[in-house]
């Protein structure tokens, strides 16, 4: 209860309203930018994110696990409670699944105006090859009971957010978490987790915006009524007022991204190039859907022509793609939109929301192309 009171100390930014309405940046934007680093989007070129050009997005701080102690716990409305040793967990039934994974909050410093967290531009992002064991066999041995609704993830850290003491936890109804391809992992690109993707085992739901993937597991549990903890409840809703309690966030909406071509203005990012013909090359992705179409624009999204897909990645991984640009000296904004399986595609315009949350709008990269 003091540590409750003591939250409530905790400024709010800005003008009070939590949000910005300008490009200048708040000093806890900053911080939090340093801290949760992005994919740099030349790390596009890969069918597998190196572990160290991952993006990262830790709300608190990376926990000091004690490995001489821990355990994972299943416990709640379960027949038969266990805890589970790493290396219990590690000699189960493996799974490998190469997944791309992306932060909720990607493209949120698009919006404007915008709210004060981690300020992404687009590269929250990252694919890596995954391994562990399914969620449900685990789930199966315990024995969840018929009265359990949703299985609560908690982790080891812990914080202050929306003035309230927390673990970080997120739950899922039954249905998602029992999904072939839910997994308790403790490998990352064939390497154990390093700290601050949740060692020793994280949850990966293939599919969802990162928020669900919750790291540094130390309890898994069968509740009885939806969980409405702050994770949950409070962030990651696709809100449009303060009141508005918004839509959950889910499933990771259909995007694509391009490499940015050419070398780089080191202050502004614009590309620099010469003329004449240039494959553009980037990846493109849509939660559990898979990519039917890639296009790309040289004049800012005024007319459009089909990039050529590559081969058929693994179902949660992303699809490369390739377009030949004939390019003219003068100044280009080049623009990708994908669209998945079931016919979405992304939009030109951004679909603002108040937490910033799911902004798949189309990219634009400025380029100036050179004479000679
Ligand atoms: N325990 C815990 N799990 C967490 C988080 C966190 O702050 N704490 N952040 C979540 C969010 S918002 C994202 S996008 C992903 C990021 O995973 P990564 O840092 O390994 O890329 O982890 C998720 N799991
Ligand atoms: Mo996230």
């Amino acid at each position: 209860m003091a540590q409750q009171d003591a939250a409530k100390r905790f400024r709010t930014v800005g003008d009070g309203t939590g949000m910005t309405s300008d490009h200048r940046y708040e000093q806890e934007e900053l911080q939090l930018a340093f801290r949760n680093r992005g994919m740099p989007l030349e790390g596009l070129r890969y069918d597998v994110t190196p572990t160290g050009m991952h993006y990262l997005l830790t709300h608190f701080d990376i926990p000091d696990v004690d490995m001489s102690a821990w355990n994972l716990s299943i416990g709640g409305l379960v027949k038969k409670p266990v805890s589970l040793s790493l290396d219990e967990i590690m000699g189960l039934p493996k799974r490998t699944e190469v997944v791309t994974m992306e932060c909720a909050g990607n493209g949120r410093a698009l919006f404007l105006p915008r709210s004060v967290s981690q300020p992404w531009l687009l590269e929250a992002i990252g694919t890596s090859e995954w391994a562990g064991t399914p969620l449900k066999g685990v789930l199966e041995a315990a024995g969840v009971q018929d009265d359990a609704v949703e299985i609560l993830f908690t982790g080891f850290d812990q914080g202050v957010q929306g003035d309230e003491v927390q673990y970080y936890q997120r739950s899922l109804t039954i249905e998602e978490a029992t999904r072939d391809e839910v997994m308790l992992v403790y490998e990352m690109n064939g390497r154990p987790l390093e700290p601050q993707h949740g060692y020793p085992l994280r949850l990966v739901v293939p599919g969802w915006y990162g928020m669900t993937s919750v790291k540094w597991l130390e309890s898994i549990e069968a509740v009885a009524e939806p969980f409405n903890g702050y994770q949950m409840h409070a962030t990651y809703r696709y809100a449009l007022t303060p009141e508005d309690p918004g839509d959950p966030v889910d499933i990771i909406r259909v995007r694509s991204l391009m490499a940015p071509p050419g070398i780089p203005d080191f202050l502004t990012r614009t590309r620099l190039m010469g003329p004449g013909a240039v494959t553009l090359t980037g990846r493109a992705w849509a939660g559990r859907n898979s990519i039917s179409r890639v296009e790309v624009s040289s004049d800012g999204g005024v007319t459009w022509s089909d990039a050529q897909l590559g081969p058929q990645p693994p179902q949660f991984a992303w699809h490369k793609w390739t377009a030949e640009w004939s390019a003219t000296p003068g100044q280009h904004t080049l623009m990708v939109r994908a669209t998945d399986s079931q016919g979405n595609r992304q939009e030109v315009e951004p679909a603002w929301n108040i937490q910033g949350m799911g902004n798949n709008m189309a990219q634009a990269v400025d380029v100036i192309v050179e004479a000679s």
